[in-house]
């Protein structure tokens, strides 16, 4: 199972699209395993972003992810972390695939809907920079058996 860090940006929350987000991840399978909506510090977005610091975009880029609420999510599943940046898109609406979420939400070369690690590592250092002790909820899903064959033992 892997667990990814999943932020809804400021412009999903605007424009009342968290709701149907959420939905496509959860229709999809992937379980919710912690959520926090908040206002993002100055702080906490240049360490979240330190790996674009001096590009051209990433003032911007941090004035936008301050500007205004987030929801920040904890996704869980087996694959998650590459089955979430699927549905996701390609980076901005203006060339994401319909189907996708940035494809079918978005039409910005810059609002993009939707943060999602990229990696294993970049999961696990995002994780920690969002969620304290605790606030990660581990718990049974009763149709996990339906979203899983779990008859070897291991959910296929
Ligand atoms: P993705 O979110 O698809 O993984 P990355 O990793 O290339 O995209 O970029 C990280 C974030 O930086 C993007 N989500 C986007 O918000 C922002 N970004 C990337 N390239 C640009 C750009 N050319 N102009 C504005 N923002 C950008």
């Amino acid at each position: 199972m892997e667990t990814t860090l999943i932020i809804l940006k400021p412009d999903a929350v605007q424009r009342g699209l968290m709701g149907r987000i959420i939905s496509r991840f959860e229709d999809k399978g992937i379980q919710v395993v912690g959520a926090k909506f908040m206002k993002i510090s100055g702080e906490l977005a240049s360490r979240h972003y330190e790996s674009h610091q001096g590009k051209p975009f990433y003032d911007g880029l941090v004035t936008f992810m301050t500007s205004s609420p987030v929801l920040v999510l904890a996704l869980r599943g087996v694959g998650a972390i590459g089955i979430s940046r699927k549905m996701m898109g390609a980076t901005f609406g203006s060339n994401a695939e319909p189907g996708t979420i940035r494809g079918d939400f978005g039409v910005s070369n810059s609002f993009n809907l939707i943060h999602g690690s990229d990696s294993p590592e970049a999961a696990e250092r995002e994780l920690s920079l969002f969620f304290g002790e605790g606030e990660i909820v581990d718990y049974d899903r009763a149709v996990e058996c339906w979203v899983y064959d779990l008859g070897s033992g291991q959910p296929e």
